[in-house]
């Protein structure tokens, strides 16, 4: 079970590139922690992943937010991630048809799959979303998670939907990595997905708009999910960054998170 198992012992069951260098990481950095940096200038981004650099496995950007995204920006960032030994996750979350998402992944502005090395996908358009973003991302050794589920209140990626995302993995294990998801899904002893799971905070429950919390203990512990993503609990909310206790809340939240899979690997 995949669970039960050490980061770094799981590189082995893995053949994407992406998803071996994010276990590696993970293990040499002794951190599970991925922190989205949802800010909307670039000077404020910048500054974000400069200050938690050295805390996290994965930095996840959304980066048609940022008013002032440049080529530089992504210059930048790469320059950032070779520094302090991180990967890069472009939250895309594509959802349309297998052409559609192919010259999204490749071009436009952001030309995401030149960076990102990993992103994700909904299922809702059937499989050729992942065939779509495969024919862009295999040959760069890009990997893709799936959104199996989402931690948001009255979301539909429940039941069935969940159920037949994680088929629709089985079936593209070259290219799929893994799911966004709240829990780590039930499967054969040697199956091994990587597990990313968001609504993560500390002393908070939700936010306004039907975002849902829980700890990284729950997540990481009670859960059997492998990394944490967490954006407010360590960027705060607005584009005010105080480099500080951005340090802080990104030291404490990989602290937790690696205590949390540290009793988890004991407890097995
Ligand atoms: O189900 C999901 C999937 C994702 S990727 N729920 C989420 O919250 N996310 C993303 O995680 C969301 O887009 C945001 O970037 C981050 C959570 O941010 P936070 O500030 O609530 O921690």
């Amino acid at each position: 079970m995949a669970s039960s198992k050490a980061y770094g012992d799981r590189v082995a069951s893995h053949s994407n590139r992406a998803a071996q260098d994010l276990l590696r990481t993970m293990e040499r950095k002794q951190s599970n922690l991925c922190v989205s940096v949802d800010v909307t200038s670039k000077a404020a981004f910048l500054a974000v992943v400069e200050a938690v650099g050295p805390f996290v496995c994965l930095i996840k950007t959304h980066v048609d937010v940022i008013a002032d995204f440049d080529a530089d920006l992504v210059e930048q960032l790469t320059q950032l991630a070779a520094k302090h030994d991180f990967l890069i996750f472009e939250d895309r979350k594509f959802a349309d048809i297998g052409n559609t998402v192919s010259l999204q992944y490749a071009g436009g502005i952001y030309k995401i799959a030149s960076w990102s090395h990993i992103t994700n996908a909904h299922t809702v358009p059937g499989p050729g979303i992942i065939a779509g973003l495969a024919k862009v991302g295999l040959p760069l050794g890009r990997g893709l998670l799936l959104l199996a589920e989402m931690s948001s209140a009255g979301n539909l990626a429940t039941g069935a939907y969940s159920d037949q995302t994680i088929a629709m993995a089985r079936a593209h294990r070259d290219f799929v990595v893994g799911f966004i998801a709240m829990q780590r899904p039930s499967g054969p002893a040697d199956e091994d997905f990587l597990i990313l799971t968001p609504g993560v905070q500390l002393g908070s429950k939700g936010d306004a708009l039907g975002q849902q919390y829980r700890t990284p203990r729950e997540v990481v512990f009670d859960s059997g999910c492998d990394v944490i993503i967490v954006g407010r609990g360590v960027t705060g909310s607005g584009e005010s960054i105080n480099v500080e206790e951005v340090q802080h809340q990104a030291r404490r939240y990989r602290d937790e998170g690696w205590s949390a899979y540290r009793e988890r690997i004991a407890s097995n």
